[in-house]
């Protein structure tokens, strides 16, 4: 009986207002059928914990669990006397350095990867991309000039492994900052030393007893924010870069259409490309082919999902099933045959979904095991034991499916893999390969601005649904939009890499577009390779024209369907950074309590950024435009697009006359 009430106290999930992904609709409809249950109809029968919500409670100590009223934020205070300001500063302190943390434990995994491969201790990979090893290790003033590949490489290990553990003094990328903007780091202290330090020390702080100025404590968590974007993360972007490969422009599918019904199919779906650089050599295997022949398959199918897809797709054209929120709902075709994660935004739920289904679900990573999940340890000195067990798994369970399948036939081809690099290449040419045109295009106007859209799906709002609309918004505004992880797939579902997207653009980008024969959006690779955009944006401060620091350039940020505490530490390394960033869903944060002036206005007084919030894309679009204007005009810029504009219209009456 108990069990009958729980059931009817069930919200039902209507299925129309979950998602615009229509291949995770129809596996939605399935899954009712079967009776499996996703993250989709968990989150419409449990609501969000209103207290939490608002960041109105602390369970610092064991004096409390403290709850305050978010009507009367000011109306009372922690049993410490521990007040709002401090509580919400605290509570996004601790999203910051878990953020942080991820990040940065990620990047330090592939630095030490890197350091066995210099080393000769790791033989399965290898320096792909020499020219960008010296080329960062330039950047970085090392010594590149008739030096040993190995040398230099173990220079730049020994230089980056101080992003991570130096104890005092700036983390290497500072010397890619900006100049003015290294000084307002400088002045209020939040140059990073190295990340494992700041992350401890905002740990500490926000321990009860210790930091109880919100002010304060913000600092720490730009100083810890931006030890993972130009620190950790970074990290991970340019030594994934150097050992597999710096992406360019590549054709690739998305959305579930990429399963294969005659084929053993196998997911990757997390965040370390080691993982999936070795299960690609071992669906490249001769004798796995043949073994996958033998049990009547036609062949090994690999697809990627969320982040570590999202850079497979960049890097190599690995096909990409769908973002977070479908990694559970993919499992409903009954057609994958194995999944193998690694670490980060792994929903539990998917080995109960799994199970259901017969879908074969390996961890493969110390950090992250799953109970009823099987664990087969990936060893980087021996990857192969791992992805190989995994793809013979996979072809045992494709012998013996006993499910019936049905996927959703949807595929969108598009272009993924741009890079700073290629950017740098694409607008300038092989010839006089430079950031000009871009900053050129800005400054003439066709181009109005950038903006980065980033970021997770959540289902408290409906998938892709406020990644697609703002994005269409923006590029309509002839905004450039560059992308990463979860949102570049969303857009990529909805058809917007391909060059001829060019057409839903605003005039401007449009024929900037046409001109050089790119899509209106740039896929840069996963959440991590949101530094991409980093050293984009310090590359057109550098090249000139567009103010002296990141905070004058006209380029905004968003997260619109965010989810995880990375996303909180991306946002606050891009408002330190000195970019207005807004986000969608919700946002952890009493309106008008001192905390939240603070991030969302009294940072920009101090030359950082800030943050917005807004759940409609719309309006969203609105503020990251009016922003970008605001940014033109402080630069004097804001003419030159209305005669451009002007120029184009004329034209255009020609053209039809
Ligand atoms: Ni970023 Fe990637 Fe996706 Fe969000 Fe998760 S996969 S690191 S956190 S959900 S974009
Ligand atoms: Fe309450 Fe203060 Fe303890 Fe937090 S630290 S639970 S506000 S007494």
């Amino acid at each position: 009986m108990g069990k009958d009430t729980e059931e009817s106290k069930k919200k039902t999930l209507n299925i129309k207002d979950a998602t615009i992904c229509d291949a995770t609709a129809q596996m939605l409809r399935k899954a009712e059928k079967d009776g499996v249950e996703t993250a989709f109809h968990r989150a419409a029968s449990m609501k969000a914990c209103p207290i939490g919500a608002d960041s109105a409670c602390c369970k610092h100590c064991s004096m409390g669990p403290c709850r305050l009223n978010a009507r009367d934020p000011y109306g009372k205070v922690g049993v410490c006397g521990a007040t709002i300001d401090t509580i919400q500063a605290r509570n996004f302190a601790r999203m910051v350095a878990s953020g942080a943390a991820a990040h940065t434990d990620h990047g330090m995994s592939m630095l030490d990867l890197f350091r066995e491969v210099v080393s000769g201790h790791i033989k399965d990979y290898s320096i792909k991309d020499p020219i960008k090893l010296e080329e960062v290790a330039a950047s970085l003033d090392i010594d590149t000039e008739d030096r040993d590949i190995n040398d230099i490489a173990m220079d730049l290990y020994k230089e980056l492994e101080r992003t991570y553990t130096q104890v005092e003094g700036e983390i290497p990328f500072a010397k890619r900052v900006p100049k003015k903007t290294l000084e307002t780091w400088r002045k209020y202290d939040v140059v990073p030393r190295g990340a494992m330090r700041e992350i401890m020390e905002l740990m500490h702080r926000t321990h009860m007893g210790v930091d109880q100025h919100y002010e304060n404590i913000t600092h720490q968590c730009s100083r810890t924010a931006l030890s993972d974007g130009w620190g950790g993360s970074m990290v991970a972007t340019e030594i994934s870069d150097i050992l597999f490969g710096t992406p360019k422009p590549v054709q690739g599918d998305v959305n579930m259409g990429c399963l294969k019904e005659n084929e053993v199919n196998i997911i990757i779906h997390g965040h370390e490309p080691n993982l999936f650089e070795s299960v690609l050599a071992s669906v490249d295997d001769p004798n796995l082919i043949q073994e996958a022949k033998d049990a009547g398959a036609h062949g090994l199918n690999l697809v990627g999902m969320c982040c570590s897809g999202a850079e497979m797709i960049s890097r190599h054209g690995v096909p990409h099933a769908g973002n977070f929120m479908s990694t559970e709902t993919i499992l409903v075709t009954g057609a994958v045959d194995a999944m193998g994660v690694d670490v980060q935004c792994i929903k539990q739920g998917l080995a109960q979904v799994a199970d259901c289904y017969g879908t074969k679900l390996f961890t493969t990573n110390p950090r992250c095991r799953i109970e009823g999940a099987d664990h087969i340890e990936f060893i980087e000195h021996k990857p192969r034991e791992c992805t190989d067990a995994i793809v013979r798994a996979a072809i045992d369970r494709f012998k013996n499916r006993k499910m019936p399948i049905e996927i959703p036939n949807i595929k969108n081809p598009g272009i993924h893999g741009f890079s700073m690099e290629y950017i740098n290449y694409m607008l300038g040419g092989s010839f006089r390969s430079s950031y000009k045109p871009l900053n050129e295009n800005i400054i003439n106007g066709r181009i109005r601005g950038v903006a980065g859209v980033v970021g997770c799906t959540n289902p408290r709002v409906k998938q892709d649904w406020v990644h697609v609309e703002l994005v269409k918004e923006l590029i309509k505004n002839d905004v450039l939009v560059v992308q990463t992880g979860c949102s570049q797939i969303a857009l990529a579902k909805a058809g917007l890499y391909t060059p001829e997207a060019a057409v839903m653009a605003g005039p401007g980008l449009s024929e900037v577009c046409e001109t050089v024969g790119m899509p209106p959006v740039l896929g840069l690779g996963s959440c991590v390779d949101n530094s991409r955009i980093l050293t984009a944006c310090a590359e057109m401060v550098r090249t000139g024209g567009l103010g002296d620091s990141l905070a004058d350039l006209p380029v905004a940020g968003a997260a619109p369907e965010w989810m995880s505490e990375k996303a909180i530490s991306i946002g606050q390394y891009f408002v330190a950074s000195g970019v207005f960033t807004v986000f969608g869903v919700t946002y952890p944060i009493i309106e008008e309590t001192k905390f939240h002036k603070l991030l969302f206005g009294g940072l920009e007084e101090m030359g950082f950024g800030k943050w917005g919030f807004t759940a409609d894309p719309h309006e969203m679009a609105q503020m990251m435009i009016a922003h970008i204007d605001k940014k033109r005009k402080a630069l004097g810029i804001d003419r030159a697009r209305e005669r451009v504009l002007m120029d184009m219209a004329d034209r255009q009456k020609l053209e039809a006359a």
